[in-house]
This record gives C-alpha cells, structure tokens and sequence, in this order.
C-alpha cells in the first residue's frame, strides 16, 4: 500500500513539474541518421503553442529574458526569464508573415513553408530549441538558413545567435562564430537568406546535447525571420588506431596467458 501511495506521488509530482517548468522533447538519436526539418510538412504544427507533433523541436517566446529593447542575443544565456518562466510558444497556421504582428514564433504555411521569430514587447528573446542525442558520434554540426520573410515597410536590425548547453540545467553557451548581426533587410524587402553552420567539439558523444537559435526584440517594429533547412550531422567515432593496437596485445597477452595454464 505504502508503495503503491509513493508511486502515485512520483506520479503526480512528475505531472507538477512538467506544467510548471517547460514542455519536453525526444531527443534525435544522431546515430541513427541525420536531423533535419524544412517545415514542408504544415501538419506537424496545427494548434497554437503545440509542438508535440514536431520531433525534437520546441519554441519559447523567451520572456522576461532581457528588460531592454536591442539587447544582443548572444549576452542572453539562461534558460527562461524572470519571473515569467518558460513559455512555449507558437503561432500556428498563419499565411502573411508582412502583416502578422504578433511577437514570438509563428509558423508560415507559405510557398516555402517556414518557422520564423520576431521579437516584442512580451517576446521578449524568442528561441527555437533543439534536442540531439549524439551518444558514439563526433565532428557534430548544425546549420540552418536565416530567412527574412518579412516584406512590411518595417527595417530592423534582426540578430540571431547560436547557443547550447549539455543537460537541461545551467546556463547556455554562446557560439560567436555563429552570430548574425542583422537577418533582415528592408524596408519592404523579404529575400535576404543568410547560410548558418557551426560545429563545436563539446557537442559530440552526449546523451542531452541543446542547441538554441535565439533573437531578441529589436529597436522599433521587428521583421519575421524564418529558421530553415536545419540539419544537426555528425559522423560516428571510430577508435583510434592507436587503441585497437592495444586491444590486439591485450588479446595475444590473454592467449599466451591461457596457453601458459
Ligand atoms: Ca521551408
Ligand atoms: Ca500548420
Ligand atoms: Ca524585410
Ligand atoms: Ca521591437
């Protein structure tokens, strides 16, 4: 009985901490094949602020991370702000990215269907988050394209950094080789494409590797950016050559041994 009383208090103090903190995500086991996402499929996201059906991906509107307007994105690296928490965030389904005004993460259902951010008042630091297992797998890579589909009058300064943490505590790390001062050209514009890839040795052969693609809200009317054509790769570890020479002495020194008996 007593048993019985604990599990369901792990049970539902499980379900208390996963409302109150943030949503979860599978993460993409790399060995197993590539991560990709190119939004194409405008199925995966079709109620707003439920990501359950894109894998490995989630979206925070990333408030309260900054109290400025203009703040680089590469200086934000905790995880959610204060005191609004972490909130999931997506704008599903919309269609005209030059007049949806909403702060945060939407999703376009355009000719190329895309997932982009701009920042707001609440939106305050916008994220997209990324889940990779890259558990026997080094030479880890992401890359994506910065997409300004923004065609309004509205001409800001839009930048976009990478970050990542190991584990799903503790602050992120900035990957300045990454930063893009400004994704978005205008006014009235929305062609701008701005090629992304990064690698870093601290992401191979970790169970919970959490890469970010993070804005923030810029000085004046922000422009929507998509994040596109992600591809997290990486290649599989092979011993070195040195050590499989150890393991063929360490094999003869057991026959010899055993031969010796
Ligand atoms: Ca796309
Ligand atoms: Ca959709
Ligand atoms: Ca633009
Ligand atoms: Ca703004």
């Amino acid at each position: 009985m007593r048993a019985i009383q604990s599990t369901a208090a792990a049970i539902a103090l499980s379900f208390a901490a996963t409302g109150s903190a943030s949503a979860s995500a599978v993460y993409h086991n790399l060995s197993g094949g590539t991560f990709s996402q190119n939004w194409t499929d405008s199925s995966q996201i079709t109620t707003t602020d439920d990501w359950s059906g894109v894998p490995s991906i989630i979206g925070y509107r990333g408030d309260d991370l900054t109290a400025a307007t203009g703040t680089d994105p590469q200086t934000i690296v905790a995880f959610s702000g204060s005191p609004a928490g972490a909130v999931v965030d997506v704008n599903a389904n919309q269609t005209s990215p030059d007049t949806f005004t909403t702060g945060g993460v939407s999703e376009f259902e355009i000719t190329d269907p895309v997932v982009a951010m701009q920042g707001s008042g609440t939106a305050d630091a916008p994220f997209l988050l990324f889940h990779v297992n890259t558990a026997g797998m080094e030479n880890v890579t992401i890359s994506y394209n910065l997409r300004d589909v923004d065609g309004s009058t509205d001409n800001a300064v839009q930048p976009f950094a990478l970050q990542y943490r190991i584990g799903e505590t503790g602050d992120f790390t900035n990957v300045a080789s990454a930063f893009v001062a400004d994704a978005s050209a205008g006014p009235s514009t929305a062609t701008l494409v701005t090629p992304v890839s990064a690698t870093d040795v601290a992401w191979a052969d970790v169970s919970q590797l959490q890469l970010r693609v993070i804005t923030t809200n810029a000085v004046g009317s922000d422009e929507n950016v998509g994040v596109d054509d992600i591809v997290i790769a990486g290649t599989v570890i092979v011993p070195e050559p040195t050590a499989l020479a150890g393991l063929g002495l360490a094999a003869l020194a057991m026959l010899r041994r055993r031969r010796s008996h």
